[in-house]
């Protein structure tokens, strides 16, 4: 008797802990699905975002996809530094693994994926037709962050218009597979991974790429960090872009006050020059950070990329 009430009560708790780990139940389960799914297929498409190939990888993905064979995919390569990208294919190729890039709006880099699947898998097709499996095509699936244009690449590998539109989860469905070509089929469900924050610097281009949601409170802070790291790297690129003289940056920077506050009047200087003005003449930083954040996303910075092989 004594032990069924002990029981009711651990059965409580375990109930109010379920729903306050709701997240990580949920991460675990997303996890058990790609697990599952990577038994069935022959090699892993891991999409990456050319600006952050190192942060827009999940550090656990080595141990989720062991000893199957990969490709990394450099996505949205036409809003990065087109030297950076070819430093990054070397990079990742010099550990073996094959790397190509893609800009999956147009459909750039995606042929040359196809034809890069077909020389990994052509010794493993060949010994599975001696083995009498003739016929069997290459079954691939993608995996990725957030985000990271898992959607947008499989229309444009599978020329379709709706992948993971209307994709409801927890409505369970049976595998579909996309047929790429004769010798390609595609799961018509990325597994998506959660991104990881091991650093401040990770969580940050995470956020400034667009994987991580900014909050409003926070937007204004995201803006600055980016601006620093652009200060730093790509500074014509501001100038060029907002109209305010690399000289005038310069002497903005150069004033004998906290490094921080120098940065942040560049930051109104730049709502300045966009007209970003509320009562009393004052700039409105909060209109201010979302241009400067929405303009990095969308390309009107220029190719800029955030983390080079040397960092690493
Ligand atoms: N410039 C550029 N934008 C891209 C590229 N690929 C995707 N995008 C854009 O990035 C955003 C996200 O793309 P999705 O294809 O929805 O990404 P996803 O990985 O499926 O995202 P989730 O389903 O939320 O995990 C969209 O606005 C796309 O238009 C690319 O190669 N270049
Ligand atoms: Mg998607």
């Amino acid at each position: 008797m004594a032990n069924k009430k002990s029981k009711n009560i651990d059965k409580e708790k375990g109930f109010s802990k379920v729903s306050i780990a709701w997240y990580p139940g949920h991460m675990y389960k997303t996890r058990k699905q790609i697990e599952a799914d990577l038994k069935i297929v022959d090699i892993v498409i891991e999409l990456l975002d050319s600006r952050i190939p190192i942060s827009s990888r999940n550090p656990d993905i080595k141990k989720i996809t062991a000893g199957k064979r990969k490709i990394i995919v450099l996505n949205k390569c036409d809003l990065a530094d087109e030297k950076q990208n070819q430093r990054w294919v070397s990079y990742f190729k010099q550990k073996g693994i094959e790397a190509v890039l893609t800009d999956s709006n147009s459909g750039k880099g995606i042929e040359n994926c196809i034809k890069e699947i077909e020389k990994i898998m052509e010794e493993y097709m060949q010994e599975q037709s001696e083995k009498g499996r003739v016929g069997r095509r290459i079954r691939a699936m993608i995996l990725g962050i957030p985000n990271v244009g898992k959607s947008s690449f499989i229309n444009r590998i599978s020329k379709r218009t709706t992948a993971g539109v209307g994709n409801k989860p927890g409505v369970t469905k049976q595998k579909q597979w996309i047929r790429i070509n004769e010798k390609i089929e595609l799961l018509d469900t990325p597994g998506v991974l959660w991104p990881k924050f091991e650093s401040e610097e990770v969580a940050l281009n995470l956020s400034f790429t667009g994987s991580i949601k900014e909050e409003i409170l926070q937007r204004v802070e995201i803006a600055y960090q980016l601006l620093k790291v652009l200060l730093e790297n790509y500074r014509n690129n501001l100038s060029n872009r907002y109209g305010i003289e690399k000289s005038h940056i310069e002497e903005i920077l150069n004033q004998d006050q906290p490094e921080n506050v120098n940065i942040y009047e560049i930051m109104l200087e730049i709502g300045r020059k966009r007209g970003c003005i509320i009562s009393g003449g004052n700039i409105d930083e909060e209109k201010t950070a979302r241009i400067i954040l929405d303009e990095f996303k969308n390309g009107k910075l220029g190719k800029i990329t955030l983390e080079y092989p040397n960092d690493k």
